[in-house]
């Protein structure tokens, strides 16, 4: 069983990639549930085999009073209290695939306590891989991409992956969005991140230029798929680089048949 942890700022596209990613993984005939971690979703576009919003209500805890902030940390932490429930549908469902859509805000579920034992406890029951949901709006603007940032959103993906020492994907997602030549030159720059053209002169070159090396020097940023949930464009190559990281490279229908992965 893989968990597939799919975690990225706000309004990057985390649930609209769990959904494209359903009905790809359904229409390629593999075994696949969604989970829903996110208390205060308003409408989700995808049936979920769990959904956190029976348990947890945002809503309600906004009526008891809190702030919206408040409530959003609230509703987080208590998710903790439902971790043997969300387990027991995971492992009832029985599924190769399990993709788990995040909070929309992803400071709450990525950087506190009680989401970090979850997603512990959880990865206790299959392998897991983040795919960590990359927002060209933060750095691209007309067309023109702020190479600064750039790495700071980069920073972000890898804080991430640091925080829960899990394989992790980059997923650039709304490609849609943007002019080919932008998508090419990112390309060029994620696969080697010392070429990013930083600017010498720029106050604070020498630290990001060197964050960015020790980064290359470390073996790079691993994965980078381009994608667009709204267009469907690269689901497949989403596909094949979770499964290059959690079946190393086998396809599991032929490689490894049984239904408890
Ligand atoms: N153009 C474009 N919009 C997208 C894409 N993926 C998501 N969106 C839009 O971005 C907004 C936020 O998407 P959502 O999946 O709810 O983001 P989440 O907050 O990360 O779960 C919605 O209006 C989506 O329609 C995409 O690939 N292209
Ligand atoms: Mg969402």
């Amino acid at each position: 069983m893989y968990l597939i942890h799919v975690i990225g700022t706000a309004g990057s596209g985390k649930t609209s990639i769990v959904k494209v990613m359903l009905d790809w993984l359904e229409d390629h005939e593999m075994s696949v549930t969604a989970v829903n971690l996110d208390p205060a979703v308003e409408i989700l576009p995808y049936p979920p085999h769990f959904d956190i919003r029976e348990y947890v209500n945002y809503v309600s805890l906004l009526e008891e009073g809190l702030g919206p902030n408040g409530a959003f940390i609230k509703s987080v932490d208590l998710m903790l209290k439902y971790v043997d429930k969300i387990r027991d549908a995971i492992e009832e469902a029985a599924s190769n695939y399990v993709l788990i859509d995040t909070p929309g805000q992803m400071e709450l579920f990525a950087f506190r306590r009680s989401t970090f034992e979850l997603v512990n406890r959880l990865n206790e029951v299959g392998k897991s891989v983040i795919v960590y949901v990359l927002d060209p709006s933060l750095f691209v603007h007309e067309n023109k991409i702020d190479a600064f940032s750039l790495v700071s959103a980069i920073l972000l993906g890898v804080s991430v992956k640091v925080r829960f020492k899990l394989p992790l994907i980059f997923a650039i997602n709304k490609v849609d969005l943007f002019d080919d030549s932008v998508i090419n030159i990112l390309e060029q720059w994620l696969e080697n991140l010392s070429s990013i053209p930083l600017g010498s002169n720029e106050e604070y070159y020498t630290l990001v230029q060197s964050l960015v090396n020790a980064i290359e020097e470390a073996g790079g940023l691993g994965e980078s798929i381009f994608v667009s949930a709204l267009a469907e464009i690269g689901i497949d190559d989403l596909y094949a680089a979770i499964q290059r990281i959690v079946a190393g490279g086998e396809d599991y229908a032929t490689e490894e048949p049984s239904a408890r992965l």
